[in-house]
């Protein structure tokens, strides 16, 4: 079968310049060469066109729009025009028979992953990562968009209003939402996502639980009533330790081995009923990576996701 590798080298949603070179990184450790091998036919769409902060004039002052909440947001309208992008070529592709894997970029990407994979399928969502991503323009104070990308595609506060269109995801529902790996939410956030009917697995919870469980729940929650899932995998989940080259490492993350293992879980599931719809992988930052160790664990953790097995 066919997997559309669609790249996405934003880093307009992060603070730290070197996330736009994740697909590249990824790329370099091998990823479709290992895909092939697996026996899937990888097609490489060209990288999605992403401006240089540099290229995009004083961003307080491009706003086309004069709303109060989107002037500490940056680059919002690029992320737009990216998510738009972005949300064609993921629906396009699964309408096409062909699983987009998508390669990060920062974590705002997945608002045009969810919002094009939405489109085309009827899914629930495995969000792995060391953060809740449920800020808002209003909420925020980093203004960074890769904060918000569970809110906006959920229509979170101000992502409810209409000029927040492209950015929510309409199909999804936070009862098919699930956030594995939680181990930093803003105060800002902590009460939306307290209140959203998402479910939440924390660090604590898997030490308490074990991953098998965690995942087990996950993917049970997620995959209830619908066509399929969505799995977006931020390498901060992961201990710096273990994959340093991200933007904002978090001690206290899951070991090489809980994450292979979640995977696993869900090949397994996929083997079974057929639910991987779209998966993506961001946050990878080589520039502060030694040895592109992340991109290489990246490769790893997309292989296991889509079949590989050690026997
Ligand atoms: C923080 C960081 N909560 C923010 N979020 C990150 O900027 O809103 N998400 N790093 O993955
Ligand atoms: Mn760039
Ligand atoms: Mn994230
Ligand atoms: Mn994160």
């Amino acid at each position: 079968s066919h997997i559309r590798i669609i790249g996405v080298p934003m880093d307009l949603g992060a603070d730290r310049r070197g996330v736009d070179m994740g697909p590249s990184a990824i790329r370099a450790a091998g990823l479709s060469e290992r895909l092939d091998d697996l026996g899937y036919d990888c097609e490489e769409a060209s990288d999605l066109v992403v401006p240089n902060p540099e290229e995009v004039t004083d961003p307080e002052e491009r706003k086309s729009r004069t709303d109060l909440d989107q002037k500490k947001t940056k680059y919002l309208p690029e992320v737009e025009e990216v998510s738009t992008q972005l949300a064609d070529e993921a629906e396009e592709a699964i309408q096409e028979n062909e699983f987009p894997l998508i390669l990060g970029g920062d974590h705002s990407i997945a608002i045009g992953s969810l919002s094009g994979t939405s489109r085309a399928a009827n899914v629930g969502v495995i969000w792995f990562d060391a953060h809740s991503d449920f800020n808002t323009p209003k909420t925020t104070s980093s203004g960074n968009v890769h904060g918000m990308p569970l809110a906006a595609a959920l229509g979170v506060g101000e992502f409810e209003k209409p000029e927040y269109e492209w950015a929510r995801a309409a199909g999804i529902v936070p009862e098919r939402v699930v956030l594995v790996g939680l181990r930093s939410v803003d105060d800002t956030e902590r009460d939306a996502v307290k209140q959203s009917n998402v479910t939440t697995f924390t660090m604590a919870d898997i030490d308490e639980q074990g991953i098998e469980n965690v995942v087990d729940q996950a993917l049970k929650i997620a995959s209830k009533n619908v066509d399929g899932i969505h799995v977006s995998f931020d390498l901060d989940w992961i201990d710096p330790t273990v994959a340093p080259g991200v933007g904002t490492p978090v001690r206290g993350g899951a070991t090489f081995r809980e994450a292979r293992y979640a995977l696993e879980a869900v090949a397994e599931a996929n083997d079974r009923d057929s639910i991987l719809r779209s998966l993506e992988f961001v946050e990878v930052n080589p520039i502060l990576d030694r040895e592109n160790r992340t991109a290489t664990i990246a490769v790893e953790l997309a292989e296991t996701a889509l079949g590989r097995k050690l026997l």
